[in-house]
């Protein structure tokens, strides 16, 4: 009997480990404060390009929710920008890189973007230690964004980058427990980093998550201004049992045990990753639910 169990058990562990690499995800959306939402939405739709894709407040909550993106969430990824009434400043933090925009020309986007009185904080140019071109824009509230010169693309907004201590460990984390690929790692010596590019498909199609590691720097303050990055997922409670086997082996912790929101009934469950960036997966079905709304 005992035996039995043991078999059994060895079977669903096996099942859930599995499980994060069947399970069907997308990059939804990157979520953060602001400290005034028209202010940012004005600023994204006026100097990148963004569309305005939905707007809800929650009174009860005191908040409201702006996304913006370059396409239809069913699609694309989008930036969900929190409002919570009457703050109007946040500390973003050192660990927190920047998102980024995919552009055919960055020379152009700079220049418009500086015609409209946006803050560019890197010229355009190849990026050190390469060559594909790139710039930096400094959003109302700090939020660095990577303009990237590529060609077209269906995903313009191609990045979300975090700072991590170990690489390593976030990649087998990554892997493990969202059943991402690692798409790309480079080392730029030169300039003491490395870069993982992790995700679902090629970078230049869909959005990826960016990470790096700076030598020797193993800690990064967090801020209170980023918020968590939301993937989809066909079960949340499958998939919340598969996090918690790989956090007990890499760190990191379940924040919301699986299951409808209040209110919403949007089935979800939350987690920190060992360096403590919070993730958010979404069902599938009841997030495309949401959008009919
Ligand atoms: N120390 C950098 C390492 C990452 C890095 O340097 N990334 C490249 C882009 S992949 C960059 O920002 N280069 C700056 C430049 O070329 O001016 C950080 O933590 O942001």
């Amino acid at each position: 009997m005992a035996s039995e169990e043991a078999i059994e058990t060895g079977v669903e562990r096996e099942d859930l480990i599995d499980w994060p690499k069947k399970d069907k995800h997308r990059f939804l959306h990157a979520v953060y404060r602001v400290g005034d939402l028209d202010r940012t939405i004005k600023f994204y739709t006026e100097c990148f390009g963004m569309k305005l894709l939905r707007k809800r407040d929650v009174p009860e909550e005191k908040y409201s929710n702006a996304f913006l993106g370059f396409g239809p969430e069913e699609s694309n990824f989008a930036v969900e920008l929190t409002y919570n009434y009457g703050v109007d400043k946040y500390d973003i933090g050192t660990g927190f890189g920047h998102f980024a925009i995919a552009s055919e020309d960055v020379y152009k986007l700079v220049e418009d973007i500086r015609s409209k009185g946006g803050k560019i904080t890197r010229e355009p140019g190849p990026v050190k230690g390469g060559s594909t071109v790139i710039a930096f824009a400094q959003d109302p509230d700090g939020y660095i964004f990577e303009l990237i010169q590529r060609g077209p693309t269906p995903e313009p907004l191609c990045q979300v980058m975090l700072r991590v201590g170990d690489l390593d460990r976030s990649i087998q984390f990554y892997e493990k427990a969202c059943g991402m690929k690692l798409l790309r790692k480079s080392d730029n010596a030169a300039y003491k980093y490395t870069i993982a590019m992790l995700g679902y498909a090629d970078e230049y199609e869909t959005t990826v998550l960016e990470l790096t590691y700076n030598y020797d720097v193993k800690e990064y303050t967090k801020g209170n201004a980023y918020a968590q990055v939301a993937i989809s997922t066909e079960d949340v409670y499958k998939s919340a049992q598969a996090i918690d086997l790989v956090t007990k082996e890499l760190g990191g912790k379940i924040t919301r045990q699986p299951g409808p929101l209040p209110g919403i009934n949007t089935k979800i469950t939350s987690f920190l990753d060992p360096d403590g960036w919070k993730v958010v997966l979404v069902d599938n079905s009841d997030f495309l639910k949401e959008l009919e709304k």
